[in-house]
């Protein structure tokens, strides 16, 4: 059966590869995309997942803003990256954008998505929660309606990978940007799955991974992923604040195919205030999720390539 998909994202170069990805995938149907200025920039963020669409879609997709804001801003170099992809040639050889610009906020277009779908929807979110949390007080009937959210946040380690003033260091990023909505979306029945730091620690951006993908860069879809890629920095001798890892790619690729990984219950709460704002602690009063603790590698990485070489024009 096909799955019915909602994607909201945050407009990093892994969030519009995953994009690029989920348009690839012949047993899910994209019913619609949004796009948060968290980790990005809004203009560019909106304009590249427009062109990936035009590019390499097979069907028609709408996008919508977000008019949502976080109480914790990501780094601004870090949000600059969404220039860069929707600046690269491979998406400027057409000058006319034809993938339509929704005219809701991001919120509300999810919640006419999820209301029109007759089927229950899967919710992929690989940016902060805003969005799903502001939907769901706008109208708590679509609670019922989403078969359940794949998430790319929150962290059970000790160190998260947010290392800013005033903060103790044990969250990750999507957690932190907007810690009351991801508890807001705790507090809900949803069905969740988490694709946390522990889970992408085992799929780092490494220089053998990029020059795998360029020596397939005669097929466009892998060559776009080898671009983006180029943009950011690798795991070379140690990881530092700005290493990255294929965070949700992998989120995205679970959805395509679950058995790359391994999955456990795990309850936790998620912290809204203080220094350590944004974290997700193991806790028996808490709620549960499916942690993904363990991936099959070599299997995530020959996966990516299996679907982009299918996209040949
Ligand atoms: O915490 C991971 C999330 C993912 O959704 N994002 C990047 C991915 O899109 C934030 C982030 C953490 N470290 C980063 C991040 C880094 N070094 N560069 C850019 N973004
Ligand atoms: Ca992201």
């Amino acid at each position: 059966m096909t799955k019915k998909v909602y994607f909201n994202h945050d407009g990093g170069v892994d969030d519009l590869v995953s994009l690029l990805l989920l348009t690839q995938m012949e047993d899910v149907e994209v019913i619609g995309v949004s796009v948060i200025p968290a980790d990005c920039y809004l203009v560019p963020a909106v304009s590249a997942s427009r062109k990936i669409i035009d590019r390499f879609g097979k069907y028609d997709i709408e996008v919508a803003q977000s008019d949502s804001r976080g109480k914790n801003p990501f780094p601004a170099d870090w949000r600059m990256h969404a220039w860069y992809v929707d600046a690269l040639p491979i998406l400027n050889e057409q000058k006319e954008v034809k993938t339509p610009l929704a005219s809701q906020p991001a919120h509300l277009h999810m919640i006419e998505k999820i209301r029109e779908n007759q089927d229950k929807t899967t919710l992929l979110f690989t940016g902060p929660l805003t969005d799903l949390a502001r939907a769901l007080d706008a109208a708590p009937d679509i609670e019922e309606k989403i078969e359940k959210l794949v998430w790319m946040g929150g962290t059970f380690l000790q160190e998260g990978n947010v290392h800013e003033p005033e903060h103790d260091g044990t969250a990750e990023w999507n957690a932190f940007w907007d810690p009351q909505a991801a508890a807001r979306v705790w507090e809900s029945d949803i069905e969740v799955d988490m694709i946390a730091l522990e889970s992408t620690n085992q799929v780092p951006l490494t220089i053998d991974v990029r020059d795998r993908w360029a020596s397939l860069r005669k097929y466009p879809a892998i060559d776009f992923v080898g671009q983006c890629y180029a943009m950011v920095p690798p795991l070379v001798h140690f990881v530092t604040n700005s290493t990255y890892f294929l965070w949700d790619v992998l989120t995205t690729a679970f959805i395509g195919k679950p058995e790359l990984v391994k999955q456990k219950t795990v309850k936790s709460i998620v912290h809204t205030d203080g220094p350590s704002q944004g974290r997700t602690e193991e806790s028996e009063q808490g709620r549960s999720a499916q942690l993904v603790y363990d991936v099959c590698a070599d299997d995530f990485f020959d996966y990516i390539i299996e679907l982009l070489k299918k996209h040949s024009e």
